[in-house]
Formats: structure tokens, C-alpha cells, sequence
């Protein structure tokens, strides 16, 4: 070897050495960042949690770490957006809701179905990207007692900007049998039957949180490392936020009741805070409090958002945590029998007191006309 290539040799080790000791030094700080303790990533969390599970097989606990692991590898990429060319539309042009796709949500959603293929845990999978459900072939013998709803990045109109975007995720245990494959009906459960629901935050930092119907949990991706580790243990939404969240551009489209609460708000000088991306304002609301609304408009009368895979979840996270979630008929989110894969719903979701004082709202202005 000439000295000049010993040369680099030596300055790439050296460099391999360095950046190890940074990682090791960064995760150290993290260390006392969290609790004091040693650090617990997600698939350990997961593992040892595995026992509250009424159907404790190990396939939910599979199930959790594939969507783990597509969280990384989404993000990875959701990081590298500016750098490479994969911002913007897909070729692919419109979803069959009519919203672009962007190149991303395509990325995601291939990269969530291919996670969840691999390890047989998931027999059926339901996506804001696909139309129709899709089966999943078994893995050998094993038979799967699972489906997966996701929403792969939701917020996506707003990568070419930069901001944050999510993963919403729903599972549940099919009604079919196990024996065939799974069918439209296995989707169609009312929220209340989810057995684990969450989303993934691509923001700042990256963040995975999750609950099996026994709290909440938040896992901070320490990217020196690699993993998800525990970092927001049993989230509890306060009774009570500082602010409400809205696209209060649509104002003069609303109901009355919601003008009239929207003006209840700035009269008690809460502030407005509204991101476009549901995640990351369910996300506040959960560390901080406050409201998110989504009622009806002239273009969305039924509502904009998704019952099954953006209202559910969230709902399910947010009663977990201690909040409320309802639409403008007022009915438990979770309540609601869904009849369509990709049915619109209203929300109204958040602190417990102030989804309260909308309700009051609503009873009291909405039998009046516009
Ligand atoms: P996109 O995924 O198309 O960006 O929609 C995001 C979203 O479903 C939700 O995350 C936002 O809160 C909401 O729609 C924003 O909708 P408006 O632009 O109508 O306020």
C-alpha cells in the first residue's frame, strides 16, 4: 500500500473512532436526559409490556417492532427530503380521494406494507394511498390474527416546506376467520375495538407514540443509535389548555356554534395554534393541552378527515391519555360504526375541559341558522 492510501487509512479509522466516541458521549447525555436511569428503547418496552396483552402470543408485540422499523427507515428519508429528489408529486398523479400524492406518501406507504409483510404478524392492511384493502400472503403456516390502518405521512402537503409530518397507525384483531382471508368488515370496527393505536412524529426530533389501551407512551428516536427509547412514560393531556386549534381561514364556512366558540376562545385569549398537520398538533395538545377542531365546511360537510385511520387512532390516544374526543353530532369518536374505508368524519379532540366547553357550545347555538 502507498503511504498516501496508509495515509487515509489511518484518517478514516481515526475519523470511525471519533464519531464513535461522540455517538457514545451524546447517548450519555441522553442517558441523564430521560430519567436518570439506563435508557429503555421501544422493542424492550414492548417486550416486557407484552404480558398486559389479553392475546399475549408475541404477534402484536411483532406487529408494534415492524412498524418501528418502518418508522425508521420513513424517516430516514423524510429527513433527507431536501437533499434528494423525492419532494414533490409522484408520477402516479392523484389518490383516489383526489389529493395529490406526493412522492413520500408513496415511499411511506410502500415501506409500512413491506414491514408489515415480512414478519406474517398482519393478515390485511387498509391505506389512505390504496383503495381497497389489501391481503397480505401468509408467512409458511402461520395465521395471522391481525389488521393494520395507516395513514403513511399525514401532513404531506406540506413537505415541500419543511414541516412536520406524521404516521397515524390503528390495528385490530380481524372478526373473519383466520382460515381465509380478511375482508372489508374486519376494517369496518368502531374504534373502540382497537387494540393498539398510534403515530410516529417526523418533526424536530422523531417521535413514536403508542398505546395499547393501558396509557400512553412516547419513544424519542436517538439517531446515534439508531432506537426508539422511552422518553414521555403514561402522557397525560392536561384538563386544560392555553390554546385552540383550527383552520380559522374557513371561519365564515362554519356553523354557527363553532363561530361562536371560535369567538369564546380569542375573547379568553387563548392562542391560535394551527400547523396543518394533525400529528403535530395532536402532539402539542398532548404535552401541553388545549383543542383541535375539524367541523363541518361547505366543501367537507360530512368533515375533511379520515374516521379510520386519522379520528380513530388519535381519539384512542387521546381518551387514553385522559382527554375527550367527539364529532359535532357530539357522539364518542370511538362510538361512531363506520360504514366506508376512508369515511370523513368532524373532531373535536383534546383537553376534557375544553372539549366540554364546546359541547356546551354546540348545544346551545345549533339548532339556530346559519
Ligand atoms: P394532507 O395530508 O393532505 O396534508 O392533509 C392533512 C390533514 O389531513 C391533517 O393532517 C390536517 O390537520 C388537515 O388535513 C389540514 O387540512 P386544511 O388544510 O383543510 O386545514
Amino acid at each position: 500500500m502507498t503511504p498516501f492510501l496508509n495515509q487515509i487509512q489511518s484518517e478514516t479509522s481515526t475519523t470511525i473512532m471519533a464519531t464513535a466516541k461522540k455517538a457514545a458521549a451524546d447517548n450519555g447525555v441522553l442517558h441523564s436526559q430521560t430519567s436518570g436511569n439506563r435508557i429503555i428503547t421501544l422493542d424492550e418496552f414492548i417486550i416486557r409490556s407484552e404480558k398486559d396483552f389479553d392475546y399475549a402470543t408475541g404477534e402484536l408485540t411483532g406487529l408494534l417492532r415492524d412498524i418501528g422499523v418502518a418508522a425508521k427507515i420513513i424517516n430516514r428519508e423524510v429527513n433527507k427530503a431536501g437533499l434528494v429528489n423525492i419532494v414533490g408529486e409522484a408520477d402516479s398523479g392523484e389518490n383516489h380521494s383526489g389529493d395529490m400524492q406526493q412522492k413520500l406518501d408513496v415511499y411511506a406507504n410502500e415501506k409500512l406494507i413491506e414491514c408489515l409483510q415480512n414478519s406474517g404478524e398482519c393478515c390485511a392492511i387498509a391505506s389512505e394511498e390504496n383503495t381497497d384493502i389489501l391481503n397480505i400472503p401468509p408467512v409458511g403456516s402461520k395465521k395471522s390474527h391481525y389488521v393494520v390502518m395507516f395513514d403513511p405521512l399525514d401532513g404531506s402537503s406540506n413537505i415541500d416546506v419543511n414541516v412536520s409530518v406524521g404516521t397515524i397507525f390503528a390495528i385490530y384483531r380481524r372478526e373473519s376467520d383466520v382460515s381465509g382471508p380478511a375482508t372489508k368488515a374486519d376494517f369496518l370496527q368502531a374504534g373502540n375495538k382497537q387494540i393498539a393505536a398510534g403515530y410516529v412524529l417526523y418533526g424536530t426530533s422523531t417521535i413514536l407514540v403508542y398505546t395499547t389501551g393501558r396509557g400512553v407512551n412516547g419513544f424519542t428516536l436517538d439517531p446515534s443509535i439508531g432506537e426508539f427509547c422511552l422518553s414521555h412514560r403514561n402522557m397525560r393531556i392536561p384538563e386544560h389548555g392555553q390554546t385552540y386549534s383550527v383552520n380559522q381561514g374557513y371561519y365564515s364556512k362554519f356553523d354557527l356554534e363553532m363561530r361562536r366558540y371560535i369567538d369564546h376562545c380569542s375573547d379568553q385569549n387563548y392562542g391560535l395554534r394551527y400547523i396543518g398537520s394533525m400529528v403535530s398538533d395532536i402532539h402539542r395538545i398532548l404535552i401541553q393541552g388545549g383543542i383541535f377542531l375539524y367541523p363541518s365546511t361547505r366543501k367537507y360537510p360530512k368533515g375533511k378527515l379520515r374516521l379510520l385511520y386519522e379520528c380513530n387512532p388519535l381519539s384512542l390516544l387521546v381518551e387514553q391519555a385522559g382527554g375527550k374526543a367527539i364529532n359535532t353530532q357530539l357522539k364518542r369518536i370511538l362510538e361512531v360504526e363506520p360504514t366506508e374505508l376512508h369515511q370523513r368524519s368532524t373532531i373535536v379532540i383534546g383537553s376534557p375541559g375544553m372539549v366540554d366547553e364546546l359541547k356546551a357550545f354546540i348545544e346551545r347555538y345549533s339548532a339556530l341558522p346559519l
